[in-house]
Formats: C-alpha cells, structure tokens, sequence
C-alpha cells in the first residue's frame, strides 16, 4: 500500500451489486480505513494522525458529533469512518493554482463532487472575475477588499447571506456571527436549518431547550433505547461502541428503521482482536421495520396502548408524580391518544398488532429508557410533532431527568451543535444578542434572519446578492438544485471559505473567491504561538482540539484569522471588537465567550480538563423546564403520516457507507452491497413486479409535487438513469443516495414550524428509460 493519485470520475457503469451485509464494522472496516488512509497520505502521515485522533491533547475528528467516553481513551479512538474523515482533510493531494490554470470552471462543472474532492487540499486563494471560466491567485487583502466593497455595497446588509457548516470551531463560529452581526445582519442559514432543526424546535417546545438530555453513561445504564430513524453503523459508529456496553449491561435495543441496517444488527468491534474474528455482538433486539413518516403514528398507537394498560393496572404505567409537579397538558395529551385509530397506525406504520403491543410492554417494563433519532426523523413534513410524540412518551414515563433515561438526537457534524450555542441561528434569542452588544458595545439587529430555504428563496428571487460560505458545500448539500444553482448564480458575489474543492466553487455568482482554511488535523500558529479550539459533542461537552501536522501550503489561513481579518477590512479600525488581539490568541476570544454565553464560565481553565467541561441543561440536571409554561409540555397533534399513492413510491435520501455528506469517500457502500457506482435506486421486490420493472433496470426517478392547495398543479422534477435495486425496504418506500437526489426535492416541500427540508418522504415515479 502507498501513496496514490486521485481515482478516476465514476463510471456507472462499473456498478456491482451484490448481497447486503447483517454486521457492521470487524476486520474489513480496519483494513478499509488503513487503506485509504494511506492512499492519501502515505504510511509516516497515517500513523501520526491517526494517533492523535480524539485523544485529550490531539484533535477532535472532524466526523460526527458521537461524544469520546470520558476517562476511558484507547491507544486508537476512532472509527473506519473517522479515519476516512481524516484521509481526506489531511491528503497529501493539492489543488493549486496550476490546477485551475489547467480546469476551466466549465470542465470542473462536469465532474462529480467524488471527483472534486479526490484531487486534494486547496492551496491558495483564487478569484473567478465576471465572464472568465477560470480561477486565478488572488492575495489575501485584495480578497478581503473585494469581499469588503461588494458588501459596502449593497443597498441594505440584509442582502447578504452567511452560511455555517457544522465544522467550524466554538470560536470561529462566534467571531463569525459577531462579524455578521457588527455589519448588520441575522442572515445566518446553516446546515443545522437541514439537520437537526425539528429537533431543536421540538425540543424547546417540549423541555425548554432543544439540546439532548443523557450521556453516553446514561445510554449505558438504560435498560431500554429506541433507536430510530439513524443509521449508527455508518453515521455514527463509535455510538456501537456505546451500545455494545449497554447490551452487555443488561440493555434492551429496539431499532425502528424502514431497512435494516448492518450496525443496527450485528456489531464486530474493530479495536478488540477476538471480537473482529466471530460473530459480533447483535445491537437490536428487536426490529421494527416501519414505513417513511409512519414514527407519528407508532408513538401515538405506543402513547394509547401505554394508557389502557394503565388503566387496567392503574398506577403502574403513568409516572403520576413526575406528571402532575413536571408537566402541563397531560390531560389533552390523554384525550387526545385514547382516541387514536390504531388500525390506522397499523396502516401507517405497516406495523403488526403484535408489534406494537410488545413494544408497549418494553416501555414499561423499563426503568430507564433513553431515544435515540436522527435524520429519519427530522426530515419530515411532521418531523416537529414526531419527535414531540417520541417525546411525549419518555414524560410520561418520568425518563426525562434521571440516570440512564432521556432524549438523545444524535447531531451529525462535529461542531454542529456548539455552532448553535456561539449563536450561530438566525433567529438567537434576546439575551444573547443583548450580552453580545454588552460585551462589545455594539447593536446587534434584532429583526430574525434567513435559515437556508428563505435564504435559497431570497437569492433566487434577487433579494440577496453576496452569498459567504464558512464550510461546507452549499450547492449540493441543499434542496432542489436547479433553483439553489439559480439562485447562486443570481449573486453579485459568492465566497467560500474551504479545505476542499467541491460543487459550490464552480456554480458561482458573477465574481467567486475561494478562501482555502487549515483543517481540525492541522497545525495553527498565530502571533502569540500555537493555537487550539473548542468543540462540543453531541451531548453537550465541550472539549479542546489542537491540530497538529504542518499545513500543506504557507497561504493557508485559519477560520479564526479570515474572520478577523476580513472583519477589520468591512467594519474599519475603529470598531469597538478587537479583532487583531483575538487573531493573535484565541484564549482571549474563550475570555469573551466565558461572558457572553450562560455556562461557559471560566471557559479557558474547564476546557483545558481532561475531558473537558459539561454545559448546563435545566431538563438533565434539575428538572427544570424553561418553557412558555415553566413545565414540560406534552404535545397534542393530530395524526400525520406518510401513504403511496397509487403507481408512486415514497422516496427517502441517504448517506452511503463511503461519503460524509457531499464529501464522497469512495464508492464501496459495503453493508448495503453496493459498489463502484452510486445511482443506484432501493426498491422492495414486490413493487418492482407491481410496476412492470425488473431489477437491475435503468430508469429516471421523476419526483411529483402539488405546491400549497392547487391541487391541479404538479411540479415534476427528473434524475436520469438510475440502476433499480432489488431491496428489503418496505412496500410502497424506495431509497437513493444523497446529494445525487437533491434535484428531485423541491424546495417548498418542507417541515412545520423548522422549515427542514422533506429529505425522506418524495412522492416519486420511476420511469423505465426510453419513455422519455
Ligand atoms: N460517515 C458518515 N458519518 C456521518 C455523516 C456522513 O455522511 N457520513 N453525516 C453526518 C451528519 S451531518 C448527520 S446529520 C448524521 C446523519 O445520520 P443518519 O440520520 O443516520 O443519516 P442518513 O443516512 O440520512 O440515515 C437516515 C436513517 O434513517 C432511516 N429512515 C429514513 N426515513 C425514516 C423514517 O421515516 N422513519 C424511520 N424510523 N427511519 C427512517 C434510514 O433508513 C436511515 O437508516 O451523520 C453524521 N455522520
Ligand atoms: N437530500 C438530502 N439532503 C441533505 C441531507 C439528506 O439527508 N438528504 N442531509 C442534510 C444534512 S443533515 C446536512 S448536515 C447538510 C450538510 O451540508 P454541508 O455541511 O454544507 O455539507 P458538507 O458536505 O458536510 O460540506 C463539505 C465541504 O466542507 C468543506 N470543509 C470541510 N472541513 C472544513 C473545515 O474545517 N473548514 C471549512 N471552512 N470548510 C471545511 C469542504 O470544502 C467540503 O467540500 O446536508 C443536508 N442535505
Ligand atoms: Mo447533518
């Protein structure tokens, strides 16, 4: 094995399918991650990085927000998938200028983002000039001047839009919205606004903060986790650790999921030498495999079942005294469910009786329940009431607020969530924007900014013209592509600040800058010495995280330094922050969060802990509920789900095993045996026979969509030529690969109340090829 250039673009027609796999991880998850490891950044590179990964003074994977188990930190804490995450910020490949000056944007713009992002790290920063198809080198003050005059332009600062990947660190993310918020604006979208936001909304709705309440001790001592609508063994596969140990505590794992998926089966942890060899650990006890958007449903049927059982034994289901001093509305909550349909939940959910009875019986049998969920959830029209029902449950059973029970939506970015909490949100509360305007004497704008879809909305209907990007790959991480690409084309200037090459740098606005940043991996030196950042998990611990490995170009800039600088540039020397004192020492920008932001007192002192600090969260720690009414608020919501209609399926987007997002990693989803390709379609072997296809079929996936109430008007949206997969998914539910779908999602198919997009219930048609 050694150091290798980038892989060809795909081939589709290269794809192998073959079966599913039942467990995850075991000997080949070590041998993939070595692998590409070292094809990116040759032996010496591999063993050095990867052994600082996620260690007390090493740095913080930049994979998913799965928390590190306190006090218990193996010689390796990582997973195939965080090593993948790591090949691919610290290859040794680079993209420089020699590399724009030979790929016009026009060439680039018909590679896959699989390709983009093989060819390495960017180098240099680059301009693209109005009517040229190619980058060129610009310096670092010309582009902050250029960045500077377009904003200083614009008739108001509310036409310019910010956006935030889950990636930065605690103080770029707050110097960033300290930035945006001097200049003038809450325009703030992030990833989140496509993520985790039901959550969040439901959350602080239901207990008064919308962060989770256990800790990975907690979800060790439970005796019961429902985990739905995620996918761990591939998303978060250190949580299988996590799992293992509360199996082997006497646990109980019930896995609601539309497919089964190989973590959520059998788990062969890769880290213990006689555990890869045999037969794993299964994870899920039981499998309930429920239909797209059928959740609502199952958790109200749960909610009806919990209280005839309580009514035929009284006093042994409700938890009575957490209910009557903790919470408001459980009486309409009660009404409300006694009456639910459950042969509609059985429809809903393609769900048996039996099912459902027995899932009612763990419930109650269990002293600690804790629920696990992430994007099958979210992503739905209902996904607010949703995770209010799944909610619901857990307070009526008093699992909020006590060791081992309680709500956990498990984050997907790295720093998605401390993002959040340093303000990132374009609608932050009062208090934080009054103690920011104290600390700094400045006047942050009240009025609520854009989230992603408005902000998408705002560019395409040319109400905003400077488009800036701190992270991610906005293009193809959004909703309906053919109107975001409109939309950013519609823009006088957009801005990225990026590791990598990917699709937002070649669908631009008349001028585009590339602003290449040092990675979590790499080392960050500022003018009083070597600089950390901070971070917080999943469950709410905030750590340090301190690159090591020596930049691989002089011209790169960390996130902090480009906010400050561009902040001196736009708001003149005389603003009130020091912008040059907190480029030099980013202790000092921990100084000023301490003030700004309730729990982070002391902040430099508690996050130099070994495992870092703990925030605050009233629910978890004192039952306390900061809610409208002071209490835990059961939710009442009539009953939503999801059916097909007649010849249609119901379309649901994911991750594959070898992709973080729109960073594809390779073209091996391994557990669900698929290889070399990725536009591939899931579809149950019933519905196939049903429609008139034949598996292996190439065919072009045409999603329907009826907007507001002209129910005479459907939109149609197309992808071509995509390979049908014989599937165990549910009758009536197909599954495809994100972003290749993203075109079929449109853009106002969204949430209630977060305005996330309804990335896993598209009413699609599969048209054979040919009938086009
Ligand atoms: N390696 C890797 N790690 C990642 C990421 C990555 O792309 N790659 N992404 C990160 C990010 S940003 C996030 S948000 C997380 C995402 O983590 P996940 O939420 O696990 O990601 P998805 O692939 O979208 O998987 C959704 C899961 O929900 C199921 N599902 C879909 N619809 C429904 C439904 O209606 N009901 C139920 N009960 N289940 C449903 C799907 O079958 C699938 O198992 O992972 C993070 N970690
Ligand atoms: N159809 C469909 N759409 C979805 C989803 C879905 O399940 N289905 N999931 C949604 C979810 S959960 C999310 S979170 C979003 C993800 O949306 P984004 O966060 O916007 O997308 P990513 O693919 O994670 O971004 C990858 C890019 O980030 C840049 N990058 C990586 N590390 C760093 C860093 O340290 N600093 C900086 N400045 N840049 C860096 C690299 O240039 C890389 O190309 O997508 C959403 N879109
Ligand atoms: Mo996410």
């Amino acid at each position: 094995m050694t150091r290798k250039g980038p892989r060809d673009d795909i081939n589709e027609n290269e794809l192998v399918v073959s079966h599913p796999k039942d467990s995850a991880a075991g000997i080949p998850a070590v041998l993939v991650s070595l692998d590409r490891a070292i094809e990116q950044m040759g032996v010496a590179r591999t063993a050095r990085t990867l052994i600082r990964l996620n260690q007390p003074h090493g740095f913080d994977c930049p994979g998913c927000a799965w928390p590190e188990t306190p006090g218990h930190h193996k010689p390796a804490e990582f997973c195939e998938n965080g090593a993948k995450a790591v090949a691919e910020e610290a290859t040794l490949r680079t993209v420089t200028p020699a590399f724009f000056a030979a790929h016009p944007v026009s060439e680039l713009a018909g590679h896959t983002d699989y390709w983009m992002g093989q060819q390495g790290r960017l180098t240099h920063p680059m301009v693209l000039r109005p009517g040229s198809d190619r980058y060129e080198p610009i310096g670092w003050d010309a582009a902050y001047r250029l960045i500077a005059t377009h904003l200083r332009e614009l008739d108001s600062p509310d036409e310019a839009v910010f956006y935030t990947s889950g990636r930065t660190s605690n103080e770029a993310a707050f110097l960033y919205q300290l930035m945006i918020r001097s200049f003038g604006t809450n325009n703030m979208p992030d990833c989140s606004n496509m993520c985790h936001e039901s959550s969040g909304s439901a959350l602080t709705e239901a207990i008064g903060i919308g962060k989770g309440s256990v800790s990975v001790t907690d979800i060790e001592q439970a005796d019961l986790i429902l985990i739905a609508g995620q996918n761990p063994g591939t998303n978060h596969p250190r949580m299988l650790l996590t799992l293992e140990k509360a199996k082997a505590n006497g646990a109980r794992i019930i896995a609601i999921n539309p497919l089964p998926e190989a973590g959520l089966r059998r788990f062969k942890d890769p880290q213990k030498v006689g555990r890869v060899l045999g037969r794993g650990v299964d994870i899920a006890d039981e499998f309930l495999q429920i239909r797209l958007g059928g959740d609502m449903a199952l958790f109200q049927g749960l909610g009806r079942l919990l209280l005839e059982a309580e009514d035929r034994a009284p006093g042994t289901v409700v938890d009575r005294a957490f209910v009557d001093t903790y919470c408001a509305d459980f009486d309409e909550y009660a009404a409300h469910v006694r009456a639910v349909d459950l042969d509609t939940v059985v429809q809903a959910t393609g769900l048996s009786m039996r099912q459902l009875e027995d899932t009612a019986r763990a419930l109650i049998d269990s002293e600690r329940t804790v629920t696990c969920w992430a994007m099958g959830l979210t992503q739905q029209t209902h996904a607010v009431a949703t995770i209010q029902e799944a909610t619901n449950l857990l307070l009526l059973r008093g699992m909020i607020g006590k060791p081992g029970a309680g709500v956990c939506p498990v984050r997907g970015h790295s720093n998605v969530q401390g993002d959040r909490t340093m303000g990132i949100w374009e609608k932050m509360p009062e208090e934080f924007l009054a103690a920011l305007d104290a600390e700094f004497s400045i006047e942050s704008p009240r009025r609520h900014g854009w989230d992603t879809v408005d902000a998408i909305r705002a560019m395409r209907d040319g109400h905003a013209r400077v488009f800036m990007a701190m992270g991610g790959n906005f293009v193809s991480a959004t909703p309906d592509t053919a109107a975001t690409e409109q939309a950013l084309r519609n823009c006088e200037l957009t801005v990225q600040v990026s590791t990598k090459l990917n699709r937002s740098h070649v669908v631009h606005g008349r001028t585009a800058l590339i602003l290449p940043t040092l990675g979590r991996s790499d080392l960050d030196v500022q003018s009083t010495g070597k600089q950390s950042v901070s971070v917080e998990d999943s469950m709410s611990m905030v750590h340090l995280s301190r690159g090591r490995l020596k930049p691989l170009s002089d011209h790169l800039r960390s996130e902090v330094a480009i906010i400050c600088q561009l902040a001196r540039e736009l708001l003149g020397p005389d603003h009130p922050v020091p912008w040059t004192q907190f480029e030099g020492d980013y202790d000092l920008i921990r100084d000023s969060i301490s003030r700004v932001v309730p729990g982070f007192e002391d902040y430099n002192t508690r996050v130099r802990q070994r495992d870092g600090f703990l925030l605050p969260h009233p629910p978890r720690d004192s039952r306390e509920f900061l809610t409208h009414t002071g209490k835990a608020n059961f939710a009442v919501n009539p009953l939503e789900w999801v059916p097909t209609p007649p010849g249609r399926l119901i379309l649901q987007t994911l991750r594959s095993h070898d992709q973080y997002n729109t960073t594809i990693y390779g073209l091996d989803d391994r557990y669900r045996g698929v290889k070399n390709g990725r536009k591939v379609v899931f579809v149950n072997a019933d519905d196939i026979a049903e429609l008139g296809l034949r598996d292996g079929q190439i065919v072009d996936v045409v999603s329907e969509w009826t907007p507001g109430n002209d129910t005479d008007t459907v939109e149609e949206r197309r992808i071509h030529d995509f390979r049908i997969v014989e599937y165990n998914t549910p009758r009536g539910n197909a599954a495809a690969y994100y972003p290749e779908t993203n075109p079929l999602v449109p853009l106002d198919h969204v949430a209630a109340k977060s305005n996330t997009p309804v990335s896993k219930a598209i009413v699609v048609r599969l048209e054979p090829n040919g009938s086009r």
